[in-house]
């Protein structure tokens, strides 16, 4: 059984960083494009930013190939955009308008792309786990050699659910990598206060389950572990954990005020751990990019991200019909 700490890749092309720079800073600043429209009151209902996990679904979108799923929690904004999702779809079902990808009826956090192969966005925390090991039951079921991976929080740990999962998706050996976004809270519950046992990927050795943990805000560590991941799955091994350390830097949500930590906390992570930082450090030094490319960089993406959120200002409500469609009745 696996059970080995990630460690940094050196030989990194100058394409492969600038990719996961220019992805990178798309998610961050789409979510802060997604604050300012929130706090403008144009959002309305929960919104859960991303900001600092940034590295996770990137470095683990690189590992994946076409045909791949993805199902996540409601942190989900970040995830559809690291799979190609349309920034515009994104930001206008987050104004609740008829071109966003739920027709304006879901809002941040239930989205789908069935062209992605993104299967939401789930409110109910823990929920996504089990939903996860059913697609991979699919693909096993048809032989198709895809790989689901299934994201869920340091919080939805504490879940019964995600361990009836393991059991099942052990057994059947069905080809999902289970991935512990452990950002270290769980609203205002700190993971020292939930967790008693330090590695959560650990609870995975009871049902035979590989799996190890990463650095998640290193994008090269986390697409080093996520190759492995793959590996392992697509071998036909069955399922493998990732327990990514990472960390958020906004509140749970856009109401949560923060004080069950200190500003000092986030400032430290911020200043030292920034993936994004990390990574512009890499190019720079490396002398694969000068501070002009990247301010070239910085202004394509602010483009990006101002046009969808044009979009989403733009796009008309959805029409009364529209209550009618896509229902169970
Ligand atoms: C079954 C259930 N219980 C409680 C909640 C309320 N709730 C929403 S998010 C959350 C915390 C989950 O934290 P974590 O799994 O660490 O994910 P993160 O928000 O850090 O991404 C809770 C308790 C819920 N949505 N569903
Ligand atoms: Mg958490």
């Amino acid at each position: 059984m696996a059970a080995r700490k990630s460690t940094q890749k050196s030989n990194v092309s100058a394409e492969e960083l600038s990719k996961y720079y220019r992805e990178m800073l798309l998610i961050r600043r789409f979510e802060e494009k997604a604050g300012q429209l929130y706090g403008m009151g144009l959002i309305g209902g929960f919104c859960h930013l991303y900001i600092g996990q940034e590295a996770v679904v990137v470095g683990l979108e690189a590992a994946t190939e076409e045909g791949d799923k993805r199902v996540t929690s409601y942190r989900d904004h970040g995830h559809m955009l690291a799979c190609g999702m349309d920034p515009d779809g994104v930001m206008a079902e987050l104004t609740g308008r008829e071109g966003g990808y739920s027709k304006g009826k879901g809002g941040s956090m239930h989205m789908f792309s069935k062209e992605k192969h993104f299967y939401g966005g789930h409110g109910i925390v823990g929920a996504q786990v089990p939903l996860g090991a059913g697609l991979a039951f699919a693909d096993k079921y048809q032989g198709n050699g895809r790989v689901t991976f299934t994201y869920f929080g340091d919080g939805a740990a504490n879940q019964g659910q995600v361990y009836e999962t393991y059991n099942m998706a052990q057994l059947w050996e069905l080809p999902v990598v289970f991935v512990i976004e452990n950002n270290q809270y769980a609203m205002g519950t700190s993971v020292q206060r939930s967790t008693k046992s330090p590695a959560i990927w650990k609870r995975g050795e009871a049902y035979g389950i590989a799996g190890e943990e990463v650095d998640g805000m290193n994008v090269l560590a986390v697409k080093e572990a996520g190759d492995r991941a793959v590996a392992h799955c697509r071998s036909g091994k069955g399922p493998y954990i990732l327990e990514v350390k990472t960390y958020r830097y906004r509140g749970h949500s856009m109401s949560d005020p923060a004080k069950y930590r200190t500003r000092e906390e986030v400032q430290k992570m911020r200043e030292e751990r920034d993936p994004i930082e990390q990574v512009r450090e890499m190019l720079l030094t490396g002398g694969h990019a000068t501070e002009e490319d990247l301010k070239a960089i910085d202004k394509e993406i602010k483009d990006i991200v101002n046009k969808s959120a044009d979009f989403a200002k733009t796009s008309p409500e959805p029409a009364l019909e529209e209550l009618w469609t896509d229902i169970y009745a």
